[in-house]
């Protein structure tokens, strides 16, 4: 694994109705993140965070039932270009969030310097609406979809160029809330999925075992853009939309050290920490545990 680290803070809320994740990228790094990571022998330049601009109107009024298009889509803008630069400098952008909105700008940077970048969307969602499609408004509900180049222009559009990522390259793991749009896009597209049903079915063991082996043949990098709700409410409780039965930390830990293992991750996004819906800091101190052991931290 690149052991030079650049880490990104976008506290952006814009995605969502809940205030409070824009404080995320603040709560992981007083969980000890570069400490933690500091002891793993990690270069780590930390870049600080990026401005998000604030919305002018009442947050309520929605242009093509996109909340915050015209933001989203300038504060997408700022990341893509800062993630672009790190990659650029041969260096590892790990990117904190902020609400998932974010993957928008952090796919953009990253997937131009790659021909075939693989994505793992580990979340409870899958983050595939459009704005006809999704119940919500909320962009933070799209970001796949939009890297995908399905969505409105002015976010597919998001640093000159599209799509960003190809269906094939996806795996999305602990899905259990997926809108009936978001199905059928799934089936036409083709993705891969392996919702709480199989990860039961199949133990975390083989999930990552298949998803190294579909994804290492087809990629030359792959991002892991990983989703706090993704994990379950009573192990990850300070997220804006939690889903119960959700993987425990144990599954997400063990996760994490495969990934490692397979040396196959070129850049990384925690994301939807809201540390106002948060116990003691809780899912911050998940969010730094998990990176302990993507970036390889073991018992021997
Ligand atoms: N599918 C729902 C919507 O589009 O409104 C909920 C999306 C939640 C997205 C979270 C961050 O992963
Ligand atoms: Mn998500
Ligand atoms: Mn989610
Ligand atoms: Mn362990």
């Amino acid at each position: 694994m690149n052991k030079q680290l650049s880490v990104i803070g976008v506290p952006m809320d814009l995605g969502q109705m809940r205030r409070g994740v824009d404080m995320g990228p603040s709560a992981i790094r007083y969980a000890g993140m570069v400490e933690r990571l500091e002891q793993l022998k990690y270069n780590i330049e930390d870049l600080g965070d990026i401005e998000i601009p604030r919305p002018k109107q009442n947050t309520d009024e929605k242009q093509d039932n996109l909340r915050n298009l015209n933001e989203i889509a300038e504060g997408s803008r700022r990341l893509a270009k800062a993630v672009d630069e790190v990659v650029e400098n041969k260096r590892f952008p790990l990117v904190l969030g902020g609400d998932h909105s974010i993957a928008m700008g952090t796919l953009a940077g990253v997937a131009k310097h790659y021909e075939n970048l693989g994505v793992i969307w580990y979340d409870a969602h899958g983050d595939l609406n459009t704005g006809d499609s999704s119940p919500s408004g909320n962009i933070h509900g799209m970001p796949l979809a939009v890297s995908l180049g399905i969505g409105h222009e002015k976010l597919t559009s998001i640093h000159d160029y599209e799509p960003k990522i190809k269906p094939e390259n996806i795996v999305i793991i602990g899905a259990r809330s997926l809108d009936e749009g978001e199905r059928v896009l799934i089936e036409e597209k083709g993705i891969k999925v392996y919702t709480m049903h199989e990860v039961d079915r199949m133990g975390m063991t083989q999930v990552m075992e298949e998803t190294v082996d579909y994804l290492k043949d087809r990629t030359d990098g792959v991002h892991l853009s990983l989703d706090l709700d993704g994990l379950d409410p009573n192990e990850a409780p300070g997220v804006g939309t939690p889903v119960m039965g959700g993987l425990s930390y144990r599954e997400s830990h063990l996760a994490m050290e495969m990934l490692h293992q397979s040396g196959m991750i070129t850049s990384a996004e925690f994301v939807e920490v809201n540390p106002i819906l948060d116990e003691k800091n809780k899912t911050a101190s998940v969010a730094v545990g998990l990176m302990g052991s993507l970036f390889g931290e073991s018992l021997k």
